[in-house]
């Protein structure tokens, strides 16, 4: 199998791309006298490039939104007390049923690796188990992480640490947390320590909530940073939201940089989900509450776009789409050069491959022959034009194809 006339990032002739056995056998600049044959893939000039990646969404929860109250305040704290009334409904039906609906949104939309948080402060934990069931069932078609997320605190919830010890003997591979939530700053200090203890006796990654909250005095992440830099594992730990740093003191926040450096911790932030959730208690002016995604990656640290949430108790739209997360996040972290831009697709990508750890993530000889092509010659174009994925490929085969969409009428100009 062959795909003909692609671009591929930062690259500006056509390339040839060959498939043998669900690998990238060869990838070459194309010869010019280069004539189509059957069963050739076209391009068309068109920006192939390594799939999606989903670094964070909550998929125990997605398409919930209304059930059984819809969140009117629009805060976090109002979305997980809706959240707590939908867990007692849960099944393992209902949860098949709408995790499958959300990655088929996924998989048309260019993704195929995904980490996932499922909320573990749920006696039965019957979405961990179905998370994990799922993601065995499914990984010929996508690679799924799933996190024990402590939705209600590790230790402010009946139970919270033997149902976290739980779910990682049921199969959860990263250990999640949500310091700022736990009842005091004592109780949040001892979550992440024994989130960091949970991690090395189970030899999984990390990745935290953490200070998902306006307030400037929540600094779980400097605890984190420093745990998961004294354990030693400070590249298998990611921070979530850290959308307090929009608020701390420029001062504060240098000092903290360098810490933040010297620990080698990788950053997720949600633009969709934060610039909804975040500021919700000021009045003029509001404070947009993303983390500072263009000061950490100017300081040489690793920070991935997420969409956090479809149509859930926290947030009621989302389609699917990071481009559009992208599209968000450049925007209101004021990343809107031309070198914003030729690169941009790496948040979406590279980025958050990294912090997953995937191995053999990219369009490289010898990997598995995981590609999507979008419409768009490169990372700008596609980015300007908010470009359709027209081809997810896995392992060589075709996870999902789309005509590109074209106006068939126009009033002459
Ligand atoms: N739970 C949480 O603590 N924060 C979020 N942004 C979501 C769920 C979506
Ligand atoms: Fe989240």
């Amino acid at each position: 199998m062959r795909i003909i006339n692609a671009r591929l990032r930062q690259k500006t002739e056509l390339y040839t791309i060959e498939i043998e056995k669900g690998l990238f056998s060869a990838i070459n600049a194309q010869d010019k006298s280069l004539a189509a044959s059957e069963g050739d893939i076209d391009a068309r000039g068109q920006l192939l490039c390594a799939p999606f990646v989903e670094p964070h969404i909550h998929l125990d929860a997605a398409l919930t939104a209304g059930e059984p109250e819809w969140n009117r305040s629009g805060t976090l704290f109002e979305g997980i007390e809706r959240w707590s009334q939908r867990k007692p409904m849960l099944n393992r039906e209902d949860i098949r049923r709408r995790v499958k609906e959300t990655l088929a949104l996924l998989i048309d939309n260019g993704v195929q690796h995904i980490r996932t948080h499922i909320d573990t402060t749920d006696p039965s934990l019957i979405a961990m188990r179905t998370l994990c069931e799922l993601r065995d069932e499914l990984k010929d078609v996508l690679d799924i992480q799933v996190v024990a997320f402590p939705q209600e605190g590790i230790h402010s919830y009946p139970n919270g640490e033997a149902l976290m010890a739980q779910a990682m003997e049921i199969g959860a591979d990263v250990v999640g947390g949500i310091p700022h939530f736990e009842y005091t700053r004592e109780l949040g200090e001892k979550s992440v320590k024994t989130l960091i203890q949970l991690a090395l006796k189970y030899d999984r990654l990390v990745d935290v909530h953490c200070d998902e909250i306006d307030d400037p005095n929540s600094r779980f992440l400097e605890f984190l940073a420093h745990e998961a830099m004294q354990a030693g594992i400070g590249d298998r730990v990611t921070a979530s939201h850290t959308t307090a740093m929009h608020s701390y003191d420029n001062a504060y926040c240098s000092k903290l940089f360098r810490l933040l450096k010297h620990s080698g911790i990788h950053f997720v932030s949600c633009p969709t989900e934060s610039i909804h959730l975040q500021g919700r208690f000021d009045s003029y002016p509001k404070r947009r509450g993303l983390t500072r995604v263009k000061e950490l990656t100017a300081a040489g640290m690793n920070v991935g776009l997420a969409q956090d949430s479809i149509f859930d108790p926290w947030y009621s739209l989302g389609n699917g789409k990071l481009l559009r997360s992208l599209d968000f996040g450049l925007h209101i972290c004021q990343m809107m050069g031309y070198d914003d831009f030729v690169r941009a697709l790496d948040f979406i990508t590279d980025n958050s491959a990294k912090l997953m750890q995937l191995k053999n993530y990219g369009i490289v000889e010898g990997h598995p022959a995981n590609a999507i092509l979008l419409s768009g010659e490169d990372d700008y174009s596609v980015l300007r034009n908010q470009g359709e994925v027209l081809l997810n490929l896995r392992h060589g085969k075709i996870l999902m194809q789309r005509q590109p969409s074209t106006v068939t009428q126009r009033v002459s100009l």
